[in-house]
């Protein structure tokens, strides 16, 4: 485990001064004007046990320069640049569907719920490059136990914020907004699905899908939705985005797997980003390596058909 590697080893020094910001004065001032809290430092940290073992934070500069966010941009640059002033105070998030009474909770009493964990996680993209994050937040299943399902919920499905005035439309990025997706019931409930409300100890920067996204480092990176608003609880398997956009590339589940290929990326390998001129061609393992926590929730299940 290597939470203790302290930030300051991994970033160079002046940006990780220069990043620091503390809601206080001035800096507070400014959030409120840009009615943004991102890059703000989350007090109250701890430690979590789910972590990676031995391998290499990746730099911010990479986890916040290199970003797909199609709201925001195609281009792995654009999110950074175009989500500048993106309005994320207040937020609200509405749980409904098949729960006994929908809830709305706003982005700071959900930052109550629980205590903040750090949480390192790999990350694969389909396209074939990897990242490791330390996230901030807790279990999804947390925000999920706030409200009561009925006996017919069996998937939780997820909607991004989207407003046209803000982010590039539909035609321009290519895809149908708003930006869905879904996850079985149990899935979501499973504790190693993380509702991240930041990273490298600081609120979540836009392009990373402030204030509040899923991380599931089991699953290819496009199921880990940025910016929640909805979330649903329902009967029937939902439908996703890129399930609707190309559905033999992405399947409902999606989980991490070397042995089915994309029809445009073979999944066998991955880049690991920031390893500079030296980046490692890398084995992709199945279920990311996640195997011994998450494989029980598909036994039984043909994962080349279940993609
Ligand atoms: N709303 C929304 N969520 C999204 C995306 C998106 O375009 N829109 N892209 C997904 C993809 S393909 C990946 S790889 C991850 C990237 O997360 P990161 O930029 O924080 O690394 O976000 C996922 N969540
Ligand atoms: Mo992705």
């Amino acid at each position: 485990m290597n939470h203790a590697i302290p930030y300051s080893q991994v970033t160079p020094k002046h940006v990780y001064v220069n990043r620091r910001r503390f809601l206080t004065g001035a800096a507070a001032f400014a959030a409120l004007a840009k009615a943004s809290l991102a890059n703000t430092k989350l007090s109250g940290v701890v430690k979590s046990a789910y972590n990676v073992g031995k391998e290499k934070i990746t730099p911010y500069s990479v986890i916040s320069g290199y970003n797909n966010f199609y709201e925001f941009g195609t281009g792995k640059d654009e999110p950074a640049k175009l989500s500048k002033n993106f309005r994320t105070m207040p937020w609200p998030v509405t749980l409904e569907g098949e729960i006994a009474a929908s809830k709305t909770l706003d982005f700071d009493a959900i930052l109550k719920l629980a205590p903040l964990e750090e949480r390192i996680y790999r990350h694969r993209c389909v396209e074939g490059w990897s990242i490791v994050v330390p996230w901030v937040g807790f279990s999804l299943s947390t925000l999920l136990k706030q409200v009561e399902p009925t006996g017919q919920a069996r998937f939780v499905a997820f909607e991004s914020f989207y407003d046209r005035r803000q982010m590039i439309s539909a035609r321009e990025a290519g895809i149908a907004f708003p930006y869905l997706e879904a996850l079985r019931l149990d899935e979501a409930m499973h504790p190693l699905a993380l509702l991240a409300v930041g990273l490298y100890g600081e609120t979540l920067p836009n392009q990373n899908g402030a204030p509040l996204r899923l991380v599931l480092p089991w699953k290819y990176g496009f199921k880990s939705i940025k910016s929640i608003v909805r979330i649903r609880f329902v009967e029937q398997q939902p439908r996703t985005t890129w399930q609707s956009e190309w559905p033999e590339a992405y399947g409902f589940y999606s989980n991490v797997n070397p042995q089915r290929d994309h029809p445009g990326h073979s999944q066998k390998y991955e880049f690991r980003l920031g390893e500079g001129l030296f980046e490692q061609k890398r084995d992709t393992l199945l279920f990311n390596g996640y195997g011994s926590q998450v494989a029980s929730l598909y036994a039984g299940m043909d994962l080349r058909k279940n993609y």
